[in-house]
Protein backbone atom coordinates (compact mmCIF):
# COMPACT_ATOMS: atom_id res chain seq x y z
CA UNK A 1 0.00 0.00 0.00
CA UNK A 2 1.77 3.85 -0.88
CA UNK A 3 1.13 5.88 1.77
CA UNK A 4 2.26 9.29 0.49
CA UNK A 5 2.00 12.98 3.09
CA UNK A 6 -0.91 15.07 2.05
CA UNK A 7 -0.25 18.93 2.48
CA UNK A 8 -3.45 20.54 4.23
CA UNK A 9 -1.95 23.51 5.14
CA UNK A 10 1.67 25.72 5.87
CA UNK A 11 2.08 28.85 7.58
CA UNK A 12 2.08 31.59 5.02
CA UNK A 13 2.37 34.49 7.73
CA UNK A 14 6.01 35.91 7.03
CA UNK A 15 7.31 35.17 10.71
CA UNK A 16 10.04 33.66 9.80
CA UNK A 17 8.59 29.86 11.11
CA UNK A 18 7.33 27.14 8.36
CA UNK A 19 5.50 24.18 9.58
CA UNK A 20 3.23 21.95 7.54
CA UNK A 21 0.71 19.57 9.00
CA UNK A 22 1.52 16.01 7.50
CA UNK A 23 -1.67 13.65 7.05
CA UNK A 24 -0.90 10.13 5.61
CA UNK A 25 -3.50 9.24 3.23
CA UNK A 26 -4.49 5.14 2.33
CA UNK A 27 -4.53 5.24 -1.35
CA UNK A 28 -8.09 3.94 -2.23
CA UNK A 29 -8.17 0.80 -3.53
CA UNK A 30 -10.07 -0.20 -6.24
CA UNK A 31 -12.37 -2.75 -6.34
CA UNK A 32 -11.12 -6.17 -7.41
CA UNK A 33 -12.25 -7.51 -11.11
CA UNK A 34 -13.74 -10.21 -12.29
CA UNK A 35 -13.80 -12.24 -15.62
CA UNK A 36 -16.74 -13.99 -17.01
CA UNK A 37 -16.24 -16.75 -18.92
CA UNK A 38 -18.04 -18.51 -21.32
CA UNK A 39 -17.45 -22.51 -22.19
CA UNK A 40 -17.46 -24.61 -24.96
CA UNK A 41 -19.62 -27.93 -25.34
CA UNK A 42 -20.80 -30.34 -28.11
CA UNK A 43 -24.99 -29.25 -27.64
CA UNK A 44 -26.11 -25.73 -26.43
CA UNK A 45 -26.95 -24.84 -30.82
CA UNK A 46 -24.85 -21.84 -31.73
CA UNK A 47 -27.74 -19.58 -31.78
CA UNK A 48 -28.63 -20.07 -28.47
CA UNK A 49 -25.11 -19.16 -27.51
CA UNK A 50 -25.48 -16.07 -29.40
CA UNK A 51 -29.30 -14.97 -28.24
CA UNK A 52 -27.11 -15.26 -24.13
CA UNK A 53 -24.83 -13.09 -25.22
CA UNK A 54 -26.49 -10.28 -26.96
CA UNK A 55 -29.43 -10.72 -23.77
CA UNK A 56 -27.43 -10.58 -20.72
CA UNK A 57 -23.98 -9.11 -22.11
CA UNK A 58 -25.77 -6.32 -24.40
CA UNK A 59 -23.59 -7.29 -27.60
CA UNK A 60 -24.68 -6.73 -31.44
CA UNK A 61 -25.77 -9.39 -33.05
CA UNK A 62 -22.27 -9.21 -34.87
CA UNK A 63 -20.00 -8.93 -31.85
CA UNK A 64 -22.29 -12.32 -30.27
CA UNK A 65 -21.79 -14.38 -33.20
CA UNK A 66 -17.66 -13.49 -33.21
CA UNK A 67 -17.69 -14.21 -29.45
CA UNK A 68 -20.00 -17.51 -29.62
CA UNK A 69 -17.26 -18.63 -32.58
CA UNK A 70 -14.34 -17.91 -30.42
CA UNK A 71 -15.79 -20.31 -27.51
CA UNK A 72 -16.95 -23.08 -30.45
CA UNK A 73 -13.28 -22.87 -31.61
CA UNK A 74 -10.85 -22.06 -28.49
CA UNK A 75 -13.05 -23.79 -26.08
CA UNK A 76 -13.61 -20.32 -23.55
CA UNK A 77 -13.65 -16.81 -23.84
CA UNK A 78 -14.23 -13.89 -21.89
CA UNK A 79 -17.31 -12.50 -22.77
CA UNK A 80 -17.16 -9.58 -19.85
CA UNK A 81 -15.09 -7.88 -17.35
CA UNK A 82 -16.75 -7.10 -13.93
CA UNK A 83 -17.19 -6.42 -10.09
CA UNK A 84 -17.84 -9.74 -7.57
CA UNK A 85 -21.24 -8.68 -7.64
CA UNK A 86 -22.17 -7.94 -11.29
CA UNK A 87 -19.90 -10.94 -12.50
CA UNK A 88 -22.02 -13.50 -10.37
CA UNK A 89 -25.35 -11.86 -11.16
CA UNK A 90 -24.17 -12.51 -14.83
CA UNK A 91 -22.91 -16.34 -14.18
CA UNK A 92 -26.64 -16.91 -12.15
CA UNK A 93 -28.60 -16.03 -14.91
CA UNK A 94 -26.56 -17.24 -18.05
CA UNK A 95 -26.97 -20.37 -15.81
CA UNK A 96 -30.69 -19.82 -15.15
CA UNK A 97 -31.51 -19.56 -18.75
CA UNK A 98 -29.38 -22.38 -19.73
CA UNK A 99 -31.27 -24.46 -17.49
CA UNK A 100 -34.80 -23.37 -18.58
CA UNK A 101 -33.78 -24.15 -21.88
CA UNK A 102 -32.20 -27.70 -21.30
CA UNK A 103 -29.07 -26.67 -22.79
CA UNK A 104 -25.59 -27.60 -20.97
CA UNK A 105 -24.13 -24.25 -21.36
CA UNK A 106 -21.56 -23.42 -18.77
CA UNK A 107 -20.64 -19.77 -17.50
CA UNK A 108 -18.24 -19.45 -14.60
CA UNK A 109 -16.06 -16.47 -13.44
CA UNK A 110 -12.27 -16.21 -12.03
CA UNK A 111 -10.52 -13.27 -10.76
CA UNK A 112 -8.92 -10.96 -13.24
N1 LIG B 1 -20.11 -26.08 -29.83
C1 LIG B 1 -21.52 -25.73 -29.94
C2 LIG B 1 -22.09 -26.35 -31.19
O1 LIG B 1 -21.33 -26.76 -32.08
C3 LIG B 1 -21.73 -24.21 -29.96
C4 LIG B 1 -21.31 -23.53 -28.71
C5 LIG B 1 -20.60 -22.34 -28.77
C6 LIG B 1 -21.67 -24.05 -27.47
C7 LIG B 1 -20.24 -21.67 -27.63
C8 LIG B 1 -21.29 -23.39 -26.29
O2 LIG B 1 -20.25 -21.50 -25.23
C9 LIG B 1 -20.59 -22.20 -26.38
N2 LIG B 1 -23.41 -26.40 -31.30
Amino acid sequence: MIERPLKLAGNSDDDGDSSVVLETRKKTARPPLYKVLMLNDDYTPMEFVVAVLERFFGMSHAQAFEIMLTVHKKGVAVVGVFSHEIAETKVAQVMDFARQHQHPLQCTMEKE
